[in-house]
């Protein structure tokens, strides 16, 4: 049990999570480790949603309320952190949500299943019993792709993505949204918008600006996306970390 009044309170609970997934046997065996380098970068931001970060997901946002067949995809470490957040913001601009792992066994992909179902979640995508197809014909694992979901979706948020995988993903023609709290990742550099924040911040937040964007013109949303440049967003990402004492 963390007490509240312990200064790295939110962060300590954020770790007691990711504990929590890896005995409950759905995480990659890495998938610690990626927590520590996001946990490293957040710090360098002082743990706090930044000007660029916020930009970012509001162009995500019209670009997901815009899209035909939008859908995020899930893995292991967004589900341990996020669960709850991403089916409030799935429901709320229309989603698909996807079970998409870099490290896929048989076993995470039915655990993580349970989850979204026992969680409010029924449709999840991914699945065991889901039709699959191979991204452009790549036989691999990472590849894979529910006919209905990934395979078909015009935009597709990835958060905490590796970058192969990624970049499979972007070869096929998609719009690429993640979250990756560093902006010199592969995922992060290859994406089409790229939000540099944590995923507890970051979702909820697309949540709150989802309700607030689909009352908006749909002129105005295709505008934000055309005047919004990833490359530029990201150096200003970039200059937000900084290191003080
Ligand atoms: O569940 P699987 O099999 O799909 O595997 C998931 C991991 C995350 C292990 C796998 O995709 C992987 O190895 O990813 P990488 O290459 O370590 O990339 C993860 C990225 O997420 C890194 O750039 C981290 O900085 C970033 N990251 C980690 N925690 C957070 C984060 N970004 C946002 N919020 C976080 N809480």
């Amino acid at each position: 049990m963390i007490p509240k009044s312990h200064p790295r309170y939110e962060s300590l609970l954020l770790r007691d999570k990711m504990v929590k997934a890896s005995k409950e046997g759905y995480l990659a065996d890495s998938a610690l480790i990626a927590h520590g380098r996001g946990e490293a970068f957040d710090y360098l931001i002082g743990e706090k949603t930044t000007y660029p970060a916020k930009r970012a997901m509001y162009v995500a946002v019209a670009a997901m309320l815009l899209s035909d067949n939008p859908v995020i995809s899930v893995n292991g470490n967004a589900t341990a952190l996020a669960c709850d957040e991403i089916i409030e913001l799935a429901n709320s601009i229309g989603a698909k949500i996807e079970i998409n792992l870099f490290y896929r066994t048989d076993e995470r992909v039915k655990i993580i299943t349970e989850l979204y179902k026992n969680h409010g979640f029924d449709n999840i995508l991914g699945s065991l019993d889901d039709d699959i197809e191979y991204l452009q014909d790549i036989k691999n694992q990472r590849a894979t792709a529910s006919k209905t979901g990934i395979y078909s979706a015009d935009t597709i948020l990835i958060p905490l993505e590796d970058g192969d995988r990624a970049e499979i993903l972007k070869k096929s023609g998609k719009r690429i949204i993640t979250i990756d709290l560093n902006p010199l990742s592969r995922t992060s550099k290859m994406s089409n918008i790229s939000i540099m924040d944590n995923i507890v911040r970051a979702i909820p937040f697309m949540t709150k600006i989802a309700e607030d964007l689909k009352t908006q013109d749909k002129q105005m949303l295709k505008e934000m996306i055309y005047d919004f440049d990833n490359e530029e967003n990201l150096k200003e990402s970039l200059e937000q970390i900084r290191i003080k004492e």
